[in-house]
């Protein structure tokens, strides 16, 4: 049964339904559909378009462009829907717009300094530019879910150099100890910053749980910024597009 009984909701089978926030998810969703099938092609377009932006010292902020990955991502992103939690790191340009997040939107918060703090509610998206800050965050989300028996997945994303992180090592124990519904997807490519695995740690490979899945590509960008030497001086903070 329906019925309208105050002014900003309405009614339906015992359930209170706020207009605006109907209206909101609806519109939450038509936008995660229109934005969730982008190509390999479009995703290189729009790390090509803010690279230019960089070069051109409009973007006077810490930039770290992904690259190399493209199909890999792809092909994992199909796994993971809207309602599931997305947890990235400082290079979250790929994840983001795989999570069906809108491009303009992304382009706006990287212009006004966010690229390694690319947060959207809307689409339980999180990323923080802690090296393996992101594996503890997405254990409690876990958990959380787990005890409200949610039927939702964490997908938490990491580089190789913060798979050698203490952090890491807890929040895999923790969750495959208490089998909490925690996906990590370890992003390889060699390269801590500049350094690579063997320079790191030798020939050591640690064999974690079955919760942990790793990808090896190789990236087509340097670790931050484009390569280029861009000088910044009188490059306005806080420009937007
Ligand atoms: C706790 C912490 N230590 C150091 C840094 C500096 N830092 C930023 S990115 C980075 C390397 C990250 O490498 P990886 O996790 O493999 O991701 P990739 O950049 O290769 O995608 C480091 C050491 C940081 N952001 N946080
Ligand atoms: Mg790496």
């Amino acid at each position: 049964m329906l019925y309208i009984r105050y002014i900003n909701s309405f009614v339906i089978f015992g359930h209170k339904i706020n207009y605006i926030n109907l209206f909101k998810q609806i519109s939450n969703y038509l936008n995660y559909k229109m934005n969730i099938n982008i190509s390999k092609k479009e995703l290189i377009e729009f790390e090509n378009k803010i690279a230019e932006k960089w070069n051109n010292a409009e973007i006077p902020y810490y930039i770290h462009l992904s690259g190399g990955n493209e199909e890999q991502l792809i092909e994992i992103f199909r796994q993971i829907n809207l309602e599931d939690y997305k947890i990235s790191t400082h290079r979250s340009h790929y994840h983001y717009l795989l999570s069906g997040g809108s491009p303009k939107k992304l382009e706006k918060m990287i212009l006004e300094g966010r690229s390694m703090h690319i947060i959207d509610r809307d689409l339980n998206f999180i990323s923080t530019a802690i090296v393996s800050g992101g594996p503890t965050m997405a254990t409690g989300i876990a958990l959380a879910l787990k005890r409200k028996k949610e039927d939702r997945h964490v997908f938490c994303f990491l580089g190789d150099a913060a798979e050698e992180e203490g952090h890491f090592y807890e929040a895999v124990r923790y969750v495959d100890g208490h089998n909490l519904p925690c996906t990590f997807i370890i992003e390889d490519n060699d390269r801590s910053v500049e350094t690579s695995k063997i320079e790191r740690y030798g020939k050591s490979e640690m064999r974690w749980p079955s919760c942990v899945k790793r990808y090896n590509y190789k990236p087509t960008t340097p670790h931050a910024g484009t390569g280029e030497f861009v000088n910044f001086s009188g490059t306005k903070l806080g420009s937007t597009m």
